[in-house]
């Protein structure tokens, strides 16, 4: 059994803020806790955009607070974000994230993070074996 609180997350290792500033990721759960997926709360800042390209990744999103969008780039397609919101990214697809307001985000990674992955130039997060 493992129980964990945020609160002994936050300021640890565990606790990854993007290089642009643009977001922070609570690492709950990690490749190393040996579930087969990762687990954060994540906080994307008000005002930011970032680029997200997981293709070595599938990620769930389920927004529990803040207002924001999210955009396709093959499509262009503009999908609203708010609380109670849920997107899967099933396809890899490459998108860009904005925040209107702070949006807290809890995110699930398969496979799971090993815990410093912060998004490279074209927003991917490296495989780990
Ligand atoms: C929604 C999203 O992917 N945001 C970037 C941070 C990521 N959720 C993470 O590493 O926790």
């Amino acid at each position: 059994m493992i129980v964990r609180t945020l609160d002994e997350i936050i300021g640890t290792e565990q606790d990854v803020r993007a290089e642009t500033g643009a977001w922070a990721s609570r690492r709950l759960l990690l490749k190393k806790d040996a579930m087969g997926f990762s687990f954060h709360d994540t906080t994307i800042f008000a005002g930011t955009e970032t680029l997200i390209w997981y293709k070595n990744h599938l990620e769930a999103v389920y927004c529990v607070g803040g207002e924001g969008e999210l955009e396709v780039i093959e499509t262009g397609e503009i999908f609203k974000i708010s609380d109670g919101t849920m997107y899967a990214l099933n396809n890899h697809e490459k998108h860009h994230l904005r925040a209107f307001s702070d949006m807290r985000l809890i995110c699930v990674f398969n496979p799971p993070l090993t815990g410093k992955e912060v998004h490279d130039k074209d927003g991917v997060y490296p495989i780990v074996d």
